[in-house]
């Protein structure tokens, strides 16, 4: 045994006594564990809960799917990986993504992102993403690679889907991520792991999607993959060790040292298409035993069986190391990290061997759906193809063909010709056509199997609804849906011919996070979303593709209003104009809650039926959508009704819905109301002479500066600040770093507003209402 090996006994064995306490079977991941939240809302009682545990069958051990697979269906799924490309703005996921086609022989030429020939990647198909050198929209695609396997050709079927990294548009991220197995998270070798790499690693932690992280940009000034390395396990506390090291950097980068194999490969073509195996070279001898070492110092914490072998004093063998990174990956307790450059063709090939040894295939991830005849009973979908068909609707596009729906299969067969069931609706479509997607293109196909990716077209449907064949009735927990931080009014230039209502529909009914609302005050359509870059892109987008130039109004932060204190609730409703009367009294208590709004009754003894408290409710679900007072949404109220009092002709649903709506608004007034403004977390990377005037420029705004990490040439400045103070923040930025600087926007929580503020929005509300008068 080595001495550095020896070295590392004693962290081996703290980690075997660690992992005693732990179970030692790879952890079974439940997608996705926590009931998000138009999940919850499904279980609006707590009695349905107890009735669903009560009738829930046990759920099936990955063990028991994979025993219960047909010969058919495991070989099939065995050599099926369906991945996602995240991670932070301008990491590469694109060009990456473009090398994966190529080297796969999906495409015959490769192109660049903002490339000199105009053409643009394959995967960013709209214009505007290839003008401005950004993914706006997700895009999926499939392709073949031939991986060899002691000696032998085996052919594994990739489903891909590289996503945007800017936040604006992070819901694309989200609904990829809900789909897929696994990711690859691509980090940028200068620039380490940055703002948006924590927020994506954050999604995959929600949908428990296990990553392999790739150093890109390795042929960068200033490239060091050891630092990003120890960013991955300390900013994204996630264990991360090399599984390759350099061979040669910058300009000169030539491939990688495989450390587990103990492999050198090179690159070599014109397009670096040829993996070439060497000897390895005399001087990297050193930093491959010190890297091997940590990777197996760092397989020992996670992995019981390689601390095992350690305490022996054995070296495990590569073979051994495979096993143990590929159960740690899938169990979400370690990533694997490769290394190279997608813009010079450098080592994107072995990236592609290590999806296949290391990421799960669709039988090694298990799907959870909610059985609606029991009480929405979580019960297993295994990806049997001989089951009934389940699939999920993720995302919606309208296409050259009409609407095309993206499904995820969880289980059984989707058939052209088939007739299938939305679960929310109960509508029935026949499928007329069924396709695989390749960016922008389509292949038909006659029918798809469990555990892949595909399109349908005209089937009426909302992005997030589970499709079946009729035969079960089964919903899938859909995803997690941010809500807008920022709105805009907007009107068409000229009078619409109908393109503008045409463009305002699909793009609500496309993208979750953008909604379009009218204000019957104002007479004003106001388009809400994630930040400024969201909403510009869609007014572009109406103007190009719907042939409307729009006039915007200045953008406007969404705010909430909420109360400090509690206060009591006392509330007759009653009047008594000619014909019937209206009569309703609820009695209780209005209270802050956290980040929601709770409606809860408590009244015993029948004295107001069912029916009239579910009116209460609306009321106040109603009054919640517009607060008294600045007339923007109520946030973190909790409204307990416990008593109150019934006219056996007079009382109706109307009359408690009315009592509802004003005996919040008039408690919610003596509950110390105030208004809350969107806080966002802000990261700002320049070139470090710029950090002065940066840091002065955040102070006039207010902003809590949080971190600053140091690099090279470039500094990034971490700052919570209010998205009020951030508006037209780019101009300014750019002004003041001669357009060198970047930042990042991403909504934090949301916090009280100043005095000054609250009092003019006041206000200005007040006297906008008096106009009306
Ligand atoms: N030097 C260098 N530049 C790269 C490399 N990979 C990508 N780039 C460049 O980085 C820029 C961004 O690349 P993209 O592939 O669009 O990045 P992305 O992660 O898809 O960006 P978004 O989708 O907008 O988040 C482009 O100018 C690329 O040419 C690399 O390995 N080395
Ligand atoms: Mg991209």
């Amino acid at each position: 045994m080595s001495g550095s090996l020896r070295a590392l006994l004693p962290a081996a064995r703290r980690a075997l006594g660690r992992s005693a306490a732990c179970t030692i079977n790879a952890h079974v991941s439940l997608k996705p564990s926590i009931p998000l939240q138009l999940h919850f809302a499904r279980y609006s009682s707590s009695e349905a809960t107890a009735e669903a545990e009560e009738e829930a069958e046990p759920l099936q051990s990955l063990e028991s799917i994979k025993a219960g697979l047909s010969s058919e269906d495991a070989a099939r799924l065995k050599y099926m990986r369906n991945i996602g490309i995240s991670a932070h703005i301008d990491s590469g996921k694109t060009t990456f993504t473009e090398r994966v086609l190529y080297y796969t022989g999906r495409i015959k030429a490769i192109h660049e992102v903002r490339g000199k020939d105009n053409v643009g990647a394959k995967m960013d198909s709209m214009d505007l993403e290839r003008e401005k050198g950004i993914t706006i929209q997700s895009a999926a695609t499939y392709c073949d690679w031939d991986k060899v396997e002691n000696g032998e050709l085996k052919k594994y079927h990739f489903n891909l889907i590289d996503t945007p990294g800017h936040i604006d548009f992070t819901i694309e991220v989200e609904r990829a991520l809900r789909v897929l197995d696994g990711a690859v998270l691509v980090v940028c070798a200068v620039s380490g792991v940055q703002s948006q790499t924590i927020t994506v690693d954050r999604q995959m932690r929600r949908y428990n999607v296990p990553r392999i992280t790739f150093i890109n940009k390795m042929d960068r000034m200033g490239a060091n993959p050891w630092k990003a390395i120890e960013q991955v396990n300390t900013k994204l506390k996630m264990p991360a060790a090399a599984l390759q090291v350099p061979i040669g950097m910058e300009n000169n980068l030539e491939g990688v040292v495989d450390i587990v194999n103990m492999k050198a490969l090179y690159n070599e073509g014109a397009r670096g298409e040829n993996i070439v195996e060497k000897p390895i070279p005399e001087e990297l001898k050193d930093i491959i035993e010190e890297k091997r070492a940590v990777l197996i110092e760092t397989l020992a914490d996670v992995d019981d069986e390689i601390a095992e072998i350690y305490l022996n004093e054995e070296i495990p063998t590569a073979q051994q190391m495979i096993d143990a990174i590929r159960r740690a990956t899938i169990a979400l307790k370690f990533t694997p990290v490769l290394m190279g450059s997608a813009l010079a063709n450098r080592s994107v090939q072995p990236v592609l061997d290590a999806v296949c040894d290391y990421l799960p295939n669709p039988s090694e991830v298990e799907n959870v759906g909610l059985d609606l005849t029991k009480n929405e009973a979580p019960v297993s979908l295994p990806p049997y193809s001989n089951l009934p068909f389940v699939g999920l609707a993720f995302k919606l596009e309208e296409g050259r063909f009409g609407q095309l729906t993206y499904v995820r299969v969880y289980q059984g067969v989707i058939k052209k010709g088939m007739t299938i069931v939305n679960t929310r609706t109960g509508k029935k479509t026949k499928l007329a056509r069924l396709a695989r997607m390749h960016s922008d293109e389509m292949e038909d196909v006659s029918e798809v199997n469990a555990g892949e990716i595909c399109a349908t077209f005209g089937v009426e449907c909302s992005s997030g609804d589970t499709f079946t064949d009729g035969q079960v009735s089964v919903a899938l927990s859909s995803m997690f849906v941010p809500e807008p931080v920022i709105s805009l009014s907007i009107a068409p230039k000229s009078r619409d011919n109908g393109n503008f209502s045409k463009a305002m529909n699909r793009f609500q009914k496309e993208d979750p996070t953008f909604t379009v609302k009218f204000d019957s005050e104002s007479k004003e359509t106001i388009i809400s979303g994630m930040g400024e870059l969201h909403l510009e892109i869609y007014v572009e987008r109406i103007k190009r593709e719907y042939n409307v130039e729009c006039i915007t109004g200045q953008p406007q932060v969404a705010y909430r209003e909420s109360l400090l204190t509690a206060a009591p609730l006392n509330y007759t409703h009653k009047r008594q104009t000619g014909g019937a009367g209206q009569f309703a009294k609820i009695v209780g208590d209005l209270k802050p809650s956290k980040d929601q709004n709770i409606f809860e009754s408590n009244v015993v003894g029948g004295k107001i039926s069912e029916k009239f408290l579910a009116a209460v409710d609306k009321g106040f679900q109603e009054a919640c959508e517009k607060g008294p007072l600045i007339g923007h949404k109520v946030l973190g109220a909790h409204m307990i009704v416990n008593d109150g009092q019934t006219h056996l002709v007079d009382s109706s649903e109307l009359a408690f819905r009315t009592a509802g709506y004003y005996g919040f608004r008039e408690s919610f007034m003596k509950a110390n109301p105030v208004v809350l403004e969107p806080i966002m977390d802000v990261a700002i990377t320049a070139p470090i002479e710029f950090q002065g005037s940066i840091i002065g420029l955040m102070n006039k705004k207010n902003a809590l500066i949080t971190d600053t990490d140091i690099g090279t040439d470039e500094f990034t400045l971490h700052a919570e600040c209010s998205l009020n103070e951030m508006f037209g923040f780019a101009t300014l930025l750019r002004a003041n770093t001669q357009g060198k600087g970047e930042f990042t926007l991403e909504f934090k929580h949301y916090a009280q507003a100043s005095p000054q503020l609250q009092k003019q929005l006041i206000a200005d509300f007040q006297k906008k209402e008096r106009a009306k008068q």
